[in-house]
């Protein structure tokens, strides 16, 4: 069975990586509609050989499509998704809009997949730190149980966009050079305030709330309780955004509720779907994000019992933020959809 399918933010850095991953798992397309704002339409893309014109993304543009993919930010989907659904299409949003919505699916098909068939319409795409880190600690919560996560992360400036990637390359060569590094958005874009990113580590990622955590910390709190469909899941983050461009790493520190064996959480973890184990001290083998950039899966390594609890473990968390992250996630939840209806 072939399927019509939309990008909805087809020239953004997530809408790139979504077309790169459907055409190279030659997903069963039978028309292709890509869609941005008013502002890029005309631009055109290149897909399987054919070169499409990228067209303004209206409620009407949804006619006939049968699984809509968006990653044009929180306000075109909330205003566009309830169109697409109208015309029965399928929405996978990657935007924040859906995700806490409690009939809204959260969905990282390692963990949750079985969660895709109560959509009422829309599919939401997890927060890329989120993403990465549920589908590690996945096979760890099923065999052992969590009580308590605590992470801190360090973010690639794609999260943060193309202009954000642009920013930190102009920066590095301003100081490089001998200037005072010049500021477009970082750390964040509709704020007055911006701080160098060049050389740098900004703790901020998004607004900061009334609790005086930022949002993208208490994207990873809320996101991973439901996610996990565990309430009583103990989650504090630190995010942190430093100058590296694709890939972000996360320290974690997580609380079992049984004892464990670290060889048996290794083979645990290596035989896990989607994750990969780097891990030898003695060949100082660790993920990094410039191994993990351009790939799929979730690198996990620096595996240790922690010191201060027997009963907890440290971990060294790494992925490509528009990957995992972003594209292929919503990518799988997709082809899950196809195969679903096939
Ligand atoms: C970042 N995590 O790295 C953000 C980007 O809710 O999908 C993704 C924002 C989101 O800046």
């Amino acid at each position: 069975t072939l399927f019509n399918v939309a990008v909805v933010g087809a020239t953004g850095a997530v809408g790139e990586q979504i077309l790169k991953q459907l055409a190279a798992r030659n997903f069963p397309i039978k028309e292709l509609k890509l869609l941005s704002s008013a502002r890029s339409a005309g631009t055109k893309i290149e897909f399987k050989g054919r070169t499409y014109t990228v067209e303004e993304a209206t409620p009407d543009s949804f006619k006939g499509v049968e699984i809509a993919l968006f990653s044009a930010g929180g306000d075109v989907s909330k205003a566009l998704i309830p169109h697409a659904i109208e015309h029965g299409a399928v929405c996978i949003d990657n935007t924040n809009a859906y995700r806490m919505d409690p009939t809204t699916p959260l969905v990282v098909p390692e963990v949750n997949i079985g969660k895709v068939a109560e959509h009422k319409g829309v599919i939401a795409n997890p927060n890329c730190s989120t993403i990465q880190m549920v589908a590690a600690l996945k096979p760890l919560y099923d065999r052992y149980g969590i009580s308590r996560i605590i992470v801190s992360t360090y973010q690639a400036v794609s999260g943060a966009g193309a202009r954000a990637i642009d920013e930190m390359l102009r920066q590095s060569k301003e100081v490089l050079a001998g200037n005072d590094p010049q500021p477009d958005i970082l750390p964040v874009g509709s704020l007055p305030v911006k701080h160098q990113i060049a050389f740098n580590a900004i703790p901020q990622i998004d607004k900061f709330q009334d609790n005086g955590f930022t949002l993208e910390e208490m994207k990873m709190i809320r996101e991973t309780k439901k996610i996990m469909d565990d309430d009583t899941l103990e989650v504090t983050a630190t995010c942190v955004r430093i100058p590296v461009v694709y890939g972000h790493s996360e320290s974690v520190y997580v609380e079992l509720k049984q004892d464990f064996d670290i060889g048996e959480i290794k083979t645990l973890l290596a035989g896990s779907p989607g994750i990969v184990l780097q891990d030898d001290p003695d060949s100082q083998l660790y993920p990094l994000a410039t191994d993990a950039a351009g790939k799929n899966e979730v690198f996990v390594g620096r595996v240790r019992r922690d010191l201060s609890n027997p009963r907890a473990l440290n971990l060294w968390i790494v992925s490509d933020n528009l990957l995992k992250g972003a594209a292929w996630n919503a990518v799988q939840i997709a082809e899950h959809i196809a195969a679903s209806r096939a």
